[in-house]
């Protein structure tokens, strides 16, 4: 079944916003089969962002991932990356649907709490990037044949 990164940010992690983001990919359905808290390193950061490199926000973005821990997590289920990205909302939140995350949650676009892959290939990529195999567990929730006929 389909694969997506997500982490919450250090801003979600140091606003208490955990359990609130957690919540809202638990309740919709998707399975949770990857999570480690922890501190990036710089060149983490670097490799994750890397096609940003270029960009003027790129230098401001890393030191800010890197500033305080992180919850990086695999979520699995059936269009789990594209619906994700709508879970989550627009990069900017200001303008980020209500109802999403970033809507829901955020006023500036450095500052947007979450990240998740987007598109199936870069989602391959970055779970492997982040995750270690014997991290990820298999497993099938007792309560699937309640969400998927
Ligand atoms: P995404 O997270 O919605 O996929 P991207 O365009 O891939 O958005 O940008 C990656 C991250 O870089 C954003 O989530 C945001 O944290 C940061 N970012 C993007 N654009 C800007 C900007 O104009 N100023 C500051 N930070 C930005
Ligand atoms: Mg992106």
């Amino acid at each position: 079944m389909e694969r997506t990164f997500i982490a919450i940010k250090p801003d979600g992690v140091q606003r208490g916003l955990i359990s609130e983001i957690i919540g809202r990919f638990e309740k919709k359905g998707f399975t949770l089969v990857g999570m480690k808290f922890m501190m990036v390193s710089r060149q983490l950061a670097e490799q994750h962002y890397a096609v940003h490199k270029e960009r003027p926000f790129f230098a401001g973005l890393v030191d800010f991932i890197i500033s305080a821990p992180v919850v990086a997590m695999v979520w699995e289920g059936d269009g789990v990356v594209a619906s994700a990205r709508k879970i989550i909302g627009a990069t900017n939140p200001l303008t980020s649907e209500p109802g999403t995350i970033r809507g829901d949650l955020g006023v500036s676009i450095g500052r947007n709490l979450i990240h998740g892959s987007d598109a199936v290939e870069t989602a391959q990529q970055e779970v492997a990037l982040w995750f270690k195999p014997e991290e990820l567990s298999d497993w099938k929730p007792t309560v699937n044949p309640w969400l998927y006929e």
